[in-house]
């Protein structure tokens, strides 16, 4: 595919993706294309393809509908549980509103008990979710788990879901990750080619556009684009290099990474769902389809898992592939389990890396974008 834009053009496609959803999403219930709403990264996408539905975030990104959701729950939660509960419930979102079925895990306490609210409003599965990753035993709950998925959206859709789809739909799946992937990856240049709100925008547009041959299709062009535009000199500047972990990122809290790179560096690296826990690992395509689904999901690294090793291992890794100069840690506000595991990121990014750490508690309002601001230079005067 030759790409006749350029590449400011080109990112902003992406970003309008999602802005588009309401004609997307009604396109599908044209077609007569079952619409399944998720919530985490620890959602096997591949089931539901495999029963020929799409798969769709449903995780809010604006504080739109803070308010309304605080009539309802607690004032003090994350707010990405409110603003989702939010929207579900003022049918302000058009995937919320378009999904067939909502599909949640137990995660986080919050998240796990807006589920039981968001059964008011459409037919939801909670898949269990075990709190640790090592172990057969936690093997053994998340696979059988994801047999009841597809158990489950066989019956409510009235489809046969066979091994063999689910195999394709694994192949499609890695596939996209791994074009993703290696976009991304273009981060590990040095100076950067592009920066991280250019590599979040395709990154976090590419999980709303639904044709997914076209996407990866799109995303190896860009890929390609960005690589030989880099060859004939075309770079950004030389700046200190940041590496993002945390809560996921998207919508209100791109604020972080534009006081980043506002105030002299650049985000070249996001260790989070919106990029690399949903994209690092593939799926292994020569194992029994539920055990390989069952290990790929078991080892994002989420701070919902008790201990969460994998997390270390992934920043640690990509502190080094990177050439990470500083690590900011995004937590939203409530968020307990990321909160309380910033003691252990700063420890290992500190003790062995010995790069600065700061973290960074946001929610989804703009109310403190001066306050990041300072905080980022002096943070990024440091490095
Ligand atoms: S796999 S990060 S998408 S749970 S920010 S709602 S944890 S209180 S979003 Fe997440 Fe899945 Fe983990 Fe990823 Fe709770 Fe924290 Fe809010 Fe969170």
């Amino acid at each position: 595919m030759r790409l006749l834009k350029n590449l400011p053009e080109i990112f902003d496609s992406f970003s309008e993706a999602r802005k588009n959803g309401f004609i997307s999403a009604k396109e599908l219930k044209d077609k007569n294309i079952p619409l399944v709403g998720t919530f985490c990264t620890y959602m096997p996408q591949e089931i539901a393809m495999a029963a020929g539905a799409v798969v769709v975030s449903l995780c809010s990104t604006s504080d739109e509908t803070i308010g309304e959701a605080e009539r309802d729950l607690p004032r003090n939660l994350c707010p990405l549980i409110k603003s989702s509960y939010g929207f579900a419930k003022t049918d302000k979102c058009p995937y919320f509103y378009f999904s067939d079925i909502i599909v949640g895990e137990t995660t986080c306490d919050g998240k796990k008990k807006m589920y039981e609210y968001l059964g008011e409003f459409k037919p939801v599965h909670v898949m269990q979710l075990p709190n640790c990753q090592k172990g057969e035993k936690s093997f053994e709950l998340w696979k059988s788990e994801i047999v009841r998925l597809k158990e489950k959206l066989e019956e409510f859709f009235e489809v046969k879901i066979s091994e063999d789809k689910i195999k394709e739909a694994i192949i499609l799946k890695n596939m996209e990750r791994q074009g993703l992937k290696d976009f991304y990856s273009l981060g590990k240049l040095n100076p950067p080619a592009l920066s991280g709100t250019d590599i979040l925008k395709v990154v976090y547009g590419a999980t709303f556009k639904f044709d997914k041959e076209q996407c990866i299709e799109e995303v190896r062009s860009i890929t390609e684009k960005v690589k030989r535009e880099y060859e004939e000199g075309k770079r950004l500047d030389s700046k200190p290099r940041i590496l993002i972990t945390g809560c996921p990122i998207g919508g209100a809290t791109e604020k972080v990474v534009k006081a980043i790179e506002d105030n002299g560096a650049y985000v070249v690296a996001f260790e989070n769902c919106t990029v690399s826990k949903a994209n690092d690992l593939l799926v292994d395509e020569n194992k029994d389809v539920f055990d390989a689904l069952a290990e790929k999901y078991l080892s994002i690294g989420c701070s919902c898992m008790s201990p969460n090793p994998n997390r270390l291992e992934s920043i640690g890794r990509i502190i080094e592939e990177y050439k990470i100069d500083g690590v900011v840690d995004v937590i939203l506000q409530a968020c307990h389990t990321y909160a309380v595991e910033t003691l252990s990121i700063k420890r290992f990014t500190n003790d062995k890396f010995n790069i600065p750490y700061m973290a960074i508690e946001t929610d989804y309002s703009q109310s403190d974008i001066a306050q990041l601001n300072t905080r980022m230079t002096a943070f990024i005067e440091m490095l």
